[in-house]
């Protein structure tokens, strides 16, 4: 069964709760034609979440949260549970995006913790790695990426792994405007899914959705959607954009 590609705006930190609800406005009459060729995720800030769960009721998009914290309660100042976000709607949780590990403190440990309780609370975990550019440099991509899924999914099954979607977002294409060619990001793809094949099974390995991230944007989109491994995009900048959003999203079609 083939792979549907998924396509995921990080809203990182941008728009009010107004102004998320405008944007939402917008999108819901640019993707609403697509149906459910594509599956339409967008991730808002943590304070527009309820709104906009209600604003994309019965649309075609679906709604994710930036992060969670791996405790479901307590005296965590600051922090947000996995079961909240489920219960306020959110279908998908981004997990150590790599803003997070640089600014943050992520590491593969907490990637894996969040991705566990992600699961736990009945969502899925989009999980993201990638290489720095001293990194590439250094010939060091595919052990780096490798090492980041090793320790992101210890610890669970073939099943379990199969549902999620991992993003390979090279750190020096974020937000940069440099985009990694698509056969750059093919080849990294498909290491991933050789790697999953032998952590778990063949069959999880082609069920996993692995998107791409890293300045898409409406002009690089078809390439990069068009590799066989590349099964979606996890856009920044370019999904603050209703249009833009939306011309990448039919790059995928
Ligand atoms: C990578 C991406 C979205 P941008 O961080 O996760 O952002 O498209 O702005 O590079």
């Amino acid at each position: 069964e083939a792979r549907r590609k998924i396509i995921a705006g990080n809203w990182k930190m941008n728009k009010t709760v107004p102004e998320a609800l405008a944007l939402v406005r917008e999108l819901r009459g640019v993707v609403s034609a697509l149906g459910d060729k594509v599956e339409l995720v967008i991730a808002p800030p943590f304070v527009a979440l309820h709104s906009v769960a209600q604003a994309i009721e019965d649309s075609n998009l679906k709604l994710a949260a930036q992060n969670c914290h791996w405790e479901v309660s307590g005296a965590f100042t600051g922090e947000v549970a996995a079961p909240m976000l489920k219960e306020v709607g959110c279908a998908y949780v981004i997990v150590g995006h790599s803003e997070r590990r640089q600014f943050f403190g992520e590491t593969d440990e907490t990637v894996n913790k969040r991705s566990r309780a992600v699961l736990k609370a009945g969502m899925v975990p989009i999980i993201c790695v990638g290489e720095t550019l001293a990194e590439r440099e250094g010939n060091q991509t595919l052990e780096v990426v490798e090492r980041q899924v090793k320790g992101a999914l210890a610890g669970f099954s073939a099943a379990d792994v199969a549902r999620f979607v991992l993003a390979y977002e090279p750190v020096w294409a974020i937000g940069t405007g440099r985009t990694a060619t698509s056969a750059q990001a093919q080849e990294v793809h498909v290491a991933i899914r050789s790697q999953l094949a032998r952590l778990y099974d063949g069959a999880a390995a082609g069920q996993v959705r692995i998107q791409y991230g890293g300045s898409v944007k409406p002009d690089n989109a078809a390439e990069l959607l068009g590799q066989p491994d590349v099964d979606g995009a996890l856009v920044g900048g370019a999904s603050l954009k209703a249009g833009d959003f939306a011309a990448i999203v039919k790059a995928g079609v």
